[in-house]
């Protein structure tokens, strides 16, 4: 067992009392409609159903007297489906779905509005089973909470991927797409089954191979990958050169408000979906860190954005427009320079004045993806902007997938953060489900994980982070608690000793690693480039803005409206002075937000820096447990994934002792304050 299979594992089921339930249930599947996507759902049913009970599934068109499994729309003419459903189709959405046993006949019923939904359906009911729930009395009625979830790749068409920690691309090699696209179908069933209804496939870094996929050269591979994905209900995007009309049109300019530029997008547009009629839009990275965009040519990122959404409007394509805009060769001297400001301040102003088929793609945290940052101010803050929300599941600050550090309680806490943008009540999954402001277009994204590594994401533990993704911004209001609790059983079985080690290991894992790393909110003190390891000064007298200012006395940045660079200011005043305080703003945050000397009192009554010292002794301790706590499974977990994972707990109690020891001596000698417990600091 390589860890291939993921959480789609299908192991027979070893629960005799389960068994001869679904046994009673599981005999016929009943699908009286045809389409492409309830051929997946349909296929699906059946290879589960085949591994995890050893049982065919007999298929017919019509429901027998009892035992069927029914997979239906509201297209399906069958008595009993309508029956079932009752009046809860009003209750579903375009992709939602109920899942309802008929006790009489010992039926289940699969109904989505759409087929989209029933695939999904069909997912929910293997988890079901895989996760060992009793089906005699289930009623469910789901609806996806957010509209886009989506994923993106930083995949290169050199076969690498920026950032990835897993192997190489999926999608690309040799500056080509792959021969064998088998894996890709693998791929789009895991995504389906959390969720996942978009894609980008390429690097927002476009460099001049991949410029080109959006022309006759590649539009036949991108419309096969296309192919795929939409029988999973998954549509495609790209990542595109904003400067593409130079290099591919021959134009000499990218001005967004130049007639022959507007033109050629129109045309390229059409050419686009000419090859893939549902095509879902493009994804941009411009004016941000050496990418071209419309500052060039004096206009904003309105202008550039809208052009590109006329083109894409009559297909109803939409315009991904990255908010990740900031001065990276800014001089480290000049204090007053905040990069944590920098989106805000671009795209506020510009409020009201983009198309209805542009969102603004914003990074969760104003600086990136640090295990622990404020968030970002622009959520809320743009009542008449479409806003998709951008997190970063490859591990690039978070251990790079040789540690373990699960992030769904970051991301909950994110979505969960009040912005009070309409008062109290205001979290930031209300603004990005699109219901505070009634977005036309909303969601979520993120940086995927993945590559050809044969267990996905390089750490298996690590795939907990794409599942948990996925089922998280289905629903945000799911507990970290319930996502990990399905992952575990769907990816290592129901054992309890594993359950409970597993689910232990990775609730405490963003909290360990964040110990051992950069301590209250201050970020970064990782080695430039690669971005892995221990660093202190590593990028302190560079031009990327990432700044902690320690100097003898102290530590932090002052991002105050009073003495700082005013970023406190960005958030709604109850925020602004939330954070503004030092009385209030929270330890976690502390150094973020603030500048104090190493003798500060935290909240936890502790120094600054004997917490910096505390911090570092405990999580190397807890790194150690971890391996430990894993090392218990030996026999209890097969023997492959058992090896891999033990071998990735060595590297990271290991390297935790790294980070310490740079971190702690960094510290001991510039304040000179000795630890009150006195271990030893070198
Ligand atoms: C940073 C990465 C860089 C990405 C950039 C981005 O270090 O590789 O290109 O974000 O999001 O986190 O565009």
């Amino acid at each position: 067992n390589t860890g291939y299979e993921g959480w789609l594992r299908f192991s027979k089921l070893t629960n005799a009392n389960l068994e001869a339930e679904y046994r009673t249930f599981f005999k016929r599947l009943v699908m009286s409609e045809e389409s492409e996507i309830l051929g997946t759902a349909k296929e699906e049913l059946v290879k589960g159903i085949q591994a995890i009970l050893d049982t065919s599934l007999e298929c017919s068109d019509q429901a027998g007297q009892a035992s069927n499994i029914i997979l239906a729309t509201q297209n399906t003419k069958i008595d009993l489906v309508t029956t079932l459903v009752g009046d809860h189709s009003s209750q579903l959405n375009e992709e939602g779905y109920i899942l309802k046993t008929d006790k009489e006949t010992h039926s289940v019923l699969v109904y989505g509005k759409t087929d989209k939904g029933v695939l999904y359906g069909v997912f929910h009911l293997l988890r079901l089973v895989q996760t060992e729930v009793s089906l005699v009395d289930i009623e469910i009625v789901e609806n996806p909470k957010n509209q886009l979830r989506m994923l993106n790749h930083w995949d290169n068409m050199d076969g690498s991927i920026e950032r990835g920690y897993a192997g190489k691309s999926i999608f690309f090699e040799d500056n080509r797409f792959v021969e064998d696209f088998s894996r890709i179908k693998d791929y789009a069933r895991l995504l389906a089954s959390i969720g996942i209804n978009g894609t980008t496939i390429n690097n927002v870094n476009v460099h001049e191979v991949e410029t080109n996929l959006i022309t006759e050269e590649f539009l036949p591979d991108v419309a096969r990958v296309a192919d795929i994905f939409r029988a999973y209900g998954i549509k495609l995007f790209l990542s595109v050169n904003y400067a593409s009309t130079i290099q591919l049109g021959g134009l000499g300019t990218a001005d967004p408000l130049d007639e022959n530029v507007r033109h050629w997008w129109k045309e390229k547009a059409k050419e686009i979906y000419s090859y893939i009629p549902d095509f879902g839009g493009v994804v941009v990275k411009a004016d941000s860190e050496h990418r071209p965009g419309p500052f060039t040519y004096g206009r904003n990122h309105a202008d550039g954005s809208n052009m590109l959404a006329e083109a894409l409007e009559p297909f109803d394509g939409i315009v991904l427009w990255r908010c990740f805009v900031y001065n990276c060769l800014q001089d480290w001297r000049d204090r007053s320079i905040d990069r944590a400001r920098a989106a805000y301040d671009h795209f506020k102003p510009l409020d009201g004045q983009f198309k209805d088929n542009v969102l603004l793609q914003i990074k969760n945290g104003p600086m990136d993806f640090q295990v622990r940052e404020g968030v970002s101010p622009l959520f809320g803050a743009m009542p008449s902007t479409n806003q998709i929300l951008e997190f970063q599941i490859t591990q690039e600050y978070t251990g790079q997938q040789r540690h373990l550090c699960y992030l769904i309680p970051q991301w909950k806490e994110i979505l969960d953060f009040e912005t009070y943008a309409k008062g109290e009540g205001s979290p930031v999954k209300s603004v990005v489900d699109g219901s505070m402001y009634e977005y036309k277009y909303s969601g979520i994204t993120a940086v995927v994980n993945v590559g050809n590594d044969m267990n996905w994401t390089g750490h298996t533990l690590a795939q907990a982070n794409l599942y948990g993704y996925g089922r998280l911004i289905w629903n945000p209001d799911l507990s970290t608690e319930e996502i990990t609790n399905e992952w575990v059983k769907a990816t290592f079985g129901v054992d309890p000793q594993v359950v409970e080690t597993v689910t232990e290991m990775l609730l405490k894992s963003w909290s360990i690693y964040e110990k051992y790393t950069s301590p209250l909110g201050v970020g970064w003190m990782v080695n430039p480039n690669h971005h892995y390891g221990p660093n202190v000064d590593g990028y302190e007298y560079d031009r990327w803005g990432t700044y902690h200012f320690a100097d003898l006395q102290g530590i932090g940045v002052d991002r105050t409206v009073a003495t700082g660079t005013g970023y406190t200011g960005q958030y709604f005043p109850e925020n602004t002075s939330f954070y503004e305080s030092i009385e209030t703003c929270p330890d976690e945050l502390l150094l973020f937000f603030h500048h104090v000397p190493y003798t500060h009192q935290l909240k936890s009554g502790v120094s600054v820096i004997q917490h910096i010292y505390n911090t570092h002794f405990e999580g190397v301790e807890e790194a150690e447990e971890l391996k430990n706590r894993w090392l218990a499974l030996e026999g209890k977990v097969d023997d492959v994934r058992f090896r891999h994972v033990l071998a990735r707990q060595e590297e990271q109690a290991e390297h935790s002792k790294e980070w310490r020891d740079i971190i702690n001596t960094y510290f001991y000698r510039k304040s000179g304050i000795a630890d009150e417990l006195n271990r030893t600091i070198y």
